[in-house]
């Protein structure tokens, strides 16, 4: 027997991808509902490579009564009306927009993290999935946090146009296609040129000089992880399609050798290690598109200060930044509290 599931904005990015990868993962699906905004009613999407197709229902219409979990990824105003919809009418909510990440009645969850913390979703019946970048940084981080407690992390982030949506990718593809040709280059959805430069800001600015993005990642981190370890983050978008990177520079309480940290890393749950110190024996971008893993290399000690590590992680943002962690959390979800008989 499985579940009856819902995914909304099943046409964006994380949409497709969260079909992708319950179809992948063989998620025991009784049914599977593709829920998108009215102008996408009636249009077909694939279940993955499962052979199935399926017909795009209307968010506006779509009835939750009898349906067991709904991954949400069409941004905040869709969570913020439809998702207690959702939620009263006894369908689990699993939220990737970051309309309920920190209110406090709502679980906050990477597995691989903190699934002790799931048992709070019964209060409103959603739960909320993190920022991609803040998802892959606490997966690296927990297992040292665990072996030497971290005090501070200095993060900068390398970000893929793919968390600015499909716009933020064709402007991209497009910018870098006619920089070529001689046309011209003028930005629409980025606020400066992307093709060939970089751009230190994603999401708004806040009054501290700060943009939203790196305030997510200090308080989601702080609420995953620990709200002890002091975070200071640079988040930056790079013209790159897929797969956010971060450098990564922490320091702990305790000693903590960088051949302890890769011995650790080695072991845990959700990270790859690939740290070879010569010539491409680190991963890229491009190498973590389609896969689950949170990547780390050059893992080093920093001498700057007492018991300083610094590192390089990378992963698949529309996977384990979106996607894979949903359908992780539903699994979770599945075997620990809404078990169906096998
Ligand atoms: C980006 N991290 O790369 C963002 C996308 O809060 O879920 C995801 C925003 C969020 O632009």
């Amino acid at each position: 027997m499985g579940y009856r599931m819902v995914v909304v904005g099943a046409t964006g990015n994380v949409g497709r991808e969260m079909l992708n990868i319950l179809a992948e993962r063989q998620f025991p699906i009784e049914e599977i509902a593709a829920v998108a905004s009215p102008r996408s009613t009636g249009d077909e999407i694939d279940f993955g490579d499962s052979g199935k197709v399926l017909k795009i229902r209307n968010i506006e219409h779509f009835d939750f009564a009898g349906w067991d979990m709904a991954l949400f990824a069409a941004g905040s105003e869709v969570s913020k009306i439809h998702a207690p919809r959702s939620a009263a009418a006894g369908c689990t909510v699993i939220d990737n927009s970051s309309f309920y990440r920190m209110d406090p009645d709502v679980p906050l969850i990477v597995p691989e993290v903190n699934a002790q913390d799931i048992g709070s979703y019964s209060r409103k019946n959603i739960i909320a999935n993190p920022n991609c970048s803040t998802a892959q940084m606490v997966v690296a981080l927990k297992p040292l946090h665990d072996a030497a407690r971290i005090k501070r992390v200095v993060v900068s982030t390398y970000q893929s146009v793919s968390g600015a949506g499909k716009s933020g990718m064709d402007e991209l593809f497009e910018q870098s296609r006619n920089i070529f040709v001689g046309d011209s280059a003028e930005p629409n959805h980025f606020t400066k040129q992307i093709a060939f430069n970089v751009i230190p800001h994603i999401d708004v600015f806040l009054d501290d000089g700060s943009t939203k993005e790196e305030w997510k990642m200090v308080v989601e981190t702080k609420k995953i992880l620990d709200p002890k370890i002091k975070i200071t983050a640079t988040c930056v978008r790079v013209p790159v399609f897929v797969g956010h990177s971060e450098s990564i520079n922490i320091e702990f309480e305790n000693e903590l050798s960088a051949a302890d940290a890769q011995r650790i890393l080695r072991e845990a749950p959700g990270v790859m290690l690939v740290d070879k110190r010569e010539d491409g024996g680190y991963v890229t971008p491009v190498e973590c598109v389609g896969e689950y893993a949170t990547y780390i290399s050059r893992v080093r000690e920093d001498p700057t200060v007492e018991n300083g590590l610094s590192l390089w992680c990378v992963s698949d943002n529309l996977r384990k930044g979106a996607a894979l962690n949903a359908v992780q959390i539903a699994e979770l979800l599945g075997r620990k509290h809404l078990k169906k008989a096998a």
